[in-house]
């Protein structure tokens, strides 16, 4: 007879704040864990499946029942106040979501391992508190666990084959030609991109950021450039010939990650975005969410400070994120030019390849829940 092994499960809380992130996120480390063994049973409930469902057409608003899409089970929030349902082994409370009562009041200290998954943060005293354990009021240890860029924290989200497979997209042209068809993108600027040399530019940033100083800083350039604008970006004027603007619709996860592979500049913005940049390797500039009192600014020149670009990129992604129009042109018009575009390349494909080395997070993830048993 076959020997079957208990399954672990995994219950993911993700509620979704604003924009898209929180869902992104949890979205993508849900699958995760469902491709990483088909011993894990993973349940991903969510408060808002309206905005799940613009990043992941498998997904409907309102169902009447349980989805399943790539292995994860999706439920809306309010599924989990059943009273007779059970928590499964590893309970993760994504970004300090706090579990609905009645699943909490369920918890036990000899059967779950309760996570919360923290916020991304390049900040040197996340190493200090990742894996930490919070003795909870019912009796459970809450452990924090925080993603980050160095092998005291938690990692980034990576699945194995990623690059592997970002690699061999990139060597087929026509993966690129059949994405850029699918988004409704006129023949004559795929041609431009494809056999003209022309530059590709995804733009997902926040409405406030100063988009029209990128456009400025490429008309100015000899080859022309296609800018893709993702949903949110903020409106621009045509300033001249060199310059198309396309306004692409959301695209799920995959196609999200190959509109960065196949760009020459990403705009990214948030934290999921951010990481998906690092693992395209090309040059980015972060549009970092804005918190009060300017704290989005520490976090960003903590991160600055343990990324390996050159003082003249890391100077226009500051100003990028201060609104400094001006200086977001002419440091992007010197940034394009020989050799600083080189440099800025190497740099890009370097600390990419320094992340990759380290373990992923739902490799640590795993190893966390094994140390608490
Ligand atoms: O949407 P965001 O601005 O989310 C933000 C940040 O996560 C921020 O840190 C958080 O505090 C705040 O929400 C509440 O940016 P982010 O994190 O880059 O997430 C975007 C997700 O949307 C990412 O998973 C990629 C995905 N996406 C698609 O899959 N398809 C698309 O077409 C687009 C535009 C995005």
């Amino acid at each position: 007879m076959p020997h079957s092994r208990p399954q672990t499960g995994f219950d993911i809380f993700c509620r979704v704040i604003d924009n898209y992130g929180d869902i992104g996120v949890c979205w993508r480390l849900a699958r995760q864990l469902a491709q990483r063994s088909s011993d894990f049973r993973v349940r991903l409930w969510v408060d808002d499946l309206a905005s799940f469902a613009r990043i992941e057409p498998a997904i409907q608003a309102n169902p009447t029942t349980v989805q399943k899409a790539q292995g994860v089970e999706v439920y809306s929030w309010e599924q989990s106040e059943q009273a007779n349902l059970l928590p499964l082994d590893v309970v993760i409370e994504a970004f300090a979501c706090e579990l609905p009562v009645g699943y909490r009041s369920k918890l036990k200290a000899e059967q779950q391992h309760w996570i919360n998954l923290e916020y991304l943060s390049a900040e040197t005293w996340v190493e200090d508190c990742h894996g930490l354990p919070s003795p909870q009021a019912n009796g459970v240890a809450k452990y924090f666990f925080f993603p980050g860029f160095t092998p005291r924290t938690g990692g980034l989200l990576r699945e194995p084959s990623l690059l592997a497979q970002r690699d061999a997209w990139r060597s087929d042209p026509n993966g690129r030609t059949a994405l850029l068809q699918g988004l409704g993108v006129p023949a004559a600027w795929i041609a431009g991109v494809r056999d003209q040399g022309w530059q590709q530019c995804y733009a997902f940033c926040y409405p406030h950021a100063p988009l029209q100083s990128i456009v400025d800083a490429y008309q100015a350039q000899a080859r022309p450039t296609l800018i893709l604008a993702a949903p949110g970006a903020p409106a621009t004027r045509q300033a001249g010939n060199q310059v198309v603007r396309f306004d692409c619709p959301y695209v799920d996860q995959q196609a999200f990650d190959r509109l960065l592979w196949s760009s020459d500049l990403n705009l990214i913005r948030g934290e999921d975005s951010f990481v998906r940049a690092i693992w395209a390797a090309r040059p980015f500039l972060w549009h970092i969410y804005p918190q009060q009192e300017q704290i989005h600014l520490e976090k960003l020149h903590a991160w600055l400070a343990l990324q390996p670009c050159t003082p003249e990129a890391a100077e226009l992604m500051l100003s990028w994120n201060k609104g400094e129009a001006k200086a977001v042109n002419s440091r992007l018009q010197a940034l394009l030019q020989a050799p600083q575009w080189q440099n800025w390349q190497a740099s890009a494909t370097r600390f990419s390849e320094e992340q990759a080395g380290q373990h992923d997070l739902v490799m640590q993830l795993l190893q966390l829940v094994q140390r608490s048993q």
